[in-house]
């Protein structure tokens, strides 16, 4: 076995202690966000007896997937270019009952002044040729350090339960047929995608009628 010498041992130690700081700032980031999106879920449910937020996940990529992810899309193996040149190092997603829910959702998170939007993708209103529908916000928000405040680089996908559903099982599918999906597959995808698009808004139309609708008053003793 070949022994590294003290100076390779050092430099290798400063090498890892850079990596963890560096992907330590994304923890912080999806935090904020989370933080974020918990105190419009309490709000909500405290105020209007009414949670638009079904559940909010959050992940931040390893370290192999950032530089898998930097070599694919040809970018520098360097964390300046990396922190530039990659959106999703930072992942938080939101899954809302409804799509009314999710519009409402982005628009109160995106409008807090510590945000500031950098790309906004609507897969909502203007779905992926497979179906595949969200929507997507790469968003920069303040994380207080030792040092002072740094702008983090987060992307958040916002979707309804049924998009969420759909996606899951199209992401299996790909991955484990690896690219190599059999027609029969995508086109029962496809199929999926517009039964999920008509629940949604099957479910958001009897969603505002239940909500509007006042019961006729109870009359007592007659
Ligand atoms: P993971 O493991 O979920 O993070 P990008 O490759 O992100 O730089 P792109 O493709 O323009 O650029 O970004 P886009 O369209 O915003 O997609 C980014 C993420 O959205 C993907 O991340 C997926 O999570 C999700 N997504 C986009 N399109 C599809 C789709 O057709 N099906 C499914 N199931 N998910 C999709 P990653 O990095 O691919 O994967």
């Amino acid at each position: 076995m070949e022994h590294a010498d003290s100076g390779t041992l050092s430099d290798l130690t400063a090498l890892r202690d850079q990596v963890s700081k560096f992907l330590m700032r994304y923890r912080f980031g999806v935090a904020e966000v989370e933080t974020k999106l918990n105190i419009l879920r309490e709000e909500f449910s405290l105020v209007d007896g009414y949670n638009p937020i079904e559940s909010i996940s959050v992940r931040v990529k390893t370290l192999e997937s950032v530089l898998e992810k930097a070599a694919r899309k040809g970018v520098e193996l360097d964390l300046d270019a990396i922190k530039s040149g990659l959106s999703d190092i930072a992942g938080v997603r939101v899954i809302c009952s409804f799509v009314s829910d999710v519009y409402r959702i982005v628009e109160l998170l995106t409008s807090q002044d510590d945000i500031t939007v950098l790309e906004v993708k609507d897969y909502i209103a203007n779905p992926k040729p497979n179906g595949y529908r969200s929507l997507h916000v790469i968003l920069e928000v303040p994380v207080f350090l030792s040092g002072g405040p740094e702008q983090v680089r987060v992307e958040v996908q916002f979707r309804t339960i049924a998009m969420d559903f759909w996606a899951s099982l199209e992401h299996k599918t790909y991955y484990k047929y690896d690219t190599q999906v059999p027609q029969h597959l995508i086109d029962g995808l496809t199929e999926a995608a517009d039964a999920a698009s008509h629940l949604d808004e099957t479910m958001e139309r009897l969603h505002h009628e239940v909500r509007d609708y006042a019961p006729p008053e109870r009359t007592i003793g007659v």
